[in-house]
């Protein structure tokens, strides 16, 4: 019988598109469930989304849509970058799924029957504007930290599950399974910051907002989100509360679980301790790896760095992407992601070394021997070092997948193709086509190669699919199974193409990575623009109302870009007597020294607000065309700085 894994990635969060750092998780998942197929395995891989609480409540009201509207788009849209980035699922849960819905009902009750979850009370801070609750350390001076309205004590009623009950137990399953959490760094942190300090017990339903899983037998309250959403491994298998578990369920569960090292005590701690409460076996494995990072910092959106994988896709192929995301990704630690990292890969790895491989070994057998050659050629010494390299990489490259090392085992492929490029240059198969007598030492040379290219691709396949398949049969063959790459020798007759694809050309570095930079921010700026634009509807003021904001003509007397920001400009504006600074968002429209000496139109009686630690006092007016030009607006005569304008 085969060997049986079941594989699961975290599930995203429906509130925005996945940034490409959500996307390496499918993506290494993927690329751990196609190696674990093609060694035999019988493979079940589940992904998905998380589409229940607050957060999601609140987006889809700034987007006007319903709850379920606003999930069932960007869910859509996660699915689309998923299978573009080539993620082969067996399953894609939804955490609106009816069915899941129905099995979080019903293993609430059967907690809370059998005593776990218990009936209780929070005490806290309450925001009535925001309905929101908040613990004395989250308030910003004693006021709400989202509205900065102030607060009243209050008492909330809410479900708890008693978390400490299972700690001791929890403890001894670490201690008996040493490989449950990896990496193992990560599993001392849980013992020592969470566990030996003393667990508290979890509050696990909400009532101050209503997108969630109503608690059945008391409706006021939904089920806390982290409850819903750990769940779908096991609902996802047709887990059954009630006892009559579907067959995949009792076939595959276990799981292995892939997530980002965020989100680990939720998989280690209250996972398992959920699962020990329902007498469920506990994961086999929980491995929490590193984060893609952008300039050494946090991907976000707010900071306006953000790289998707639909993008990258576009400008490098999907597989090369899926190369970039996983080599950028040590096993025990962070990645680093930006446009240029890429090119440089996609040129050292891709273009240079396996590309290269490729398109010089096709070149050689197309124009010494038009294409076609046999196993027949002789031997010499110097092949042993290449032909053992290449029967011994796989039980590396297998070891390495099988713990989750896959940039460990992707080095190991590609010391194989370095070591045949270095072979070429040792065998110099030029020189041996200016002599007739070595017309059977050149076809060995170029058989070795092609035998070493596709062990190498074979291996290859789980990370790069449709590249290894296009390579292979650019030699007339196959991707092998991994039960035959041990052995060197296996193909009679090569017949390779003709006229050879390309598989990846060098890009340009310098060039390339501002061309994307730029296109990103053109695209990205204009897109937020425009929904803030969707969101305003055209409403009628008064004369009184519009008398209200007081603008003047300003004169700009010194300027300069905001650290740190790409579209921010300081300027320095004299109206009158008065100077003022303003931070205005026109830094890719116009340079400091295009505005220095201008007239210009500011709102002067704004609030004012800080904007990237800067104190704005004001705001400069622009026209906009629909391609995103802009304008500011002057005087059409000299009018002195500081005149009304009425
Ligand atoms: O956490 N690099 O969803 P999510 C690598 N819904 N991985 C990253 C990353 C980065 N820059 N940023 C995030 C959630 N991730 C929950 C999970 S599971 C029952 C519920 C990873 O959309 C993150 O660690 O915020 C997580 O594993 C996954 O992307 C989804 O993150």
């Amino acid at each position: 019988m085969k060997e049986k894994i079941y594989l699961t990635t975290a599930i995203a969060y429906a509130s925005s598109k996945p940034h490409i750092g959500n996307t390496y998780e499918a993506i290494l998942t993927d690329t751990l469930a196609r190696f674990f197929k093609a060694s035999d395995y019988d493979v079940y891989f589940q992904t998905g989304t998380d589409e229940h609480g607050q957060k999601i409540e609140e987006k889809a009201k700034n987007a006007n849509k319903n709850p379920q509207q606003f999930v069932d788009d960007v869910a859509g849209e996660i699915k689309r970058i998923w299978d573009l980035v080539g993620v082969s699922y067996d399953n894609f849960i939804r955490t609106t799924d009816p069915y899941h819905k129905a099995q979080v009902q019903k293993i609430f009750k059967i907690l809370y029957e059998q005593g776990d979850i218990y009936k209780g009370s929070y005490e806290g801070w309450y925001c009535t504007p925001c309905e929101s609750f908040w613990t004395e350390s989250q308030l910003v001076n004693g006021k709400c930290p989202d509205c900065g309205r102030p607060v009243t004590k209050a008492k909330e009623e809410a479900y708890f599950f008693k978390m400490s009950k299972y700690a001791d137990k929890l403890l001894k399953y670490y201690e008996d399974h040493p490989d449950f959490i990896q990496p193992i760094s990560r599993k001392n942190e849980m013992v020592n910051n969470f566990l030996k300090p003393g667990l508290q017990d979890l509050c696990v339903s909400r009532s101050s907002f209503k997108w969630g899983i109503p608690v059945d037998f008391d409706s006021r309250h939904v089920v806390y989100v982290w409850l819903d959403a750990l769940t779908n491994y096991i609902t996802g298998l047709g887990y059954d509360a009630n006892g009559n578990n579907g067959e995949k369920y009792n076939k595959y569960w276990p799981a292995y679980h892939i997530i980002g090292k965020d989100i680990i005590r939720f998989h280690t701690i209250y996972w398992p301790i959920f699962l020990m409460a329902l007498g469920i076996e506990l994961p086999k494995k929980v491995y929490g790896h590193g984060w893609l990072l952008q300039d050494g910092g946090k991907m976000s959106k707010s900071k306006g760095n953000v790289i998707y994988a639909d993008d990258a896709v576009e400008f490098f192929g999907k597989d090369a992407v899926r190369y970039f995301v996983l080599t950028a990704m040590p096993f025990d630690n962070d990645g680093l992601v930006s446009w240029k990292l890429m090119i440089e890969k996609i040129n050292s790895d891709l273009a240079n070394v396996f590309g290269n491989l490729v398109s010089r070994t096709i070149a050689m057998i197309n124009k010494y021997f038009g294409g076609t050659i046999n196993n027949d050629g002789e031997s010499e010494e110097i092949d042993s070092e290449l032909i053992n390299l290449a029967t011994s990489t796989f039980t590396k490259y297998s070891a390495y997948m099988k713990d989750f090392k896959v940039a460990d085992a992707i080095e190991e492929i590609f010391t194989l193709f370095r070591r045949a490029n270095k072979y070429i240059d040792e065998t110099m198969p030029w020189a041996l086509a200016k002599d007739i007598e070595k017309q059977g030492r050149l076809s060995k040379v170029l058989y070795n190669l092609v035998e070493s290219i596709l062990i190498g691709i074979s291996m290859l396949a789980p990370i790069m699919p449709e590249t290894c398949n296009k390579t292979a049969k650019m030699f007339g063959a196959e991707v092998r199974n991994f039960n035959e790459l041990n052995v060197f020798g296996k193909l009679e007759n090569i017949n390779v193409t003709s006229a050879p694809e390309i598989l990846f050309a060098r890009i340009d570095e310098e060039k390339e990575t501002l061309r994307i930079e730029k296109a990103m921010e053109e695209k990205y700026a204009v897109k937020e623009e425009k929904i803030e634009e969707e969101k305003q509807e055209v409403e009628q003021i008064s004369i009184d109302e519009f008398a209200k904001v007081q603008l003047k003509i300003g004169l700009v007397v010194a300027c300069e870009k905001v650290e740190k920001s790409k579209k921010l400009l300081k300027l320095t504006v004299k109206l009158g007597e008065e100077i003022r600074t303003v931070v205005s968002g026109i830094a890719l429209h116009y340079t400091p020294e295009e505005l220095i000496g201008k007239k210009l139109t500011m709102v002067t009686n704004l609030k004012p607000a800080k904007l990237c630690g800067i104190l704005s006092e004001g705001m400069i007016l622009c026209a906009e065309d629909e391609n995103g030009k802009i304008a500011f607006l002057s005087p059409e005569k000299d009018m002195p700085d500081g005149s009304l304008i009425r």
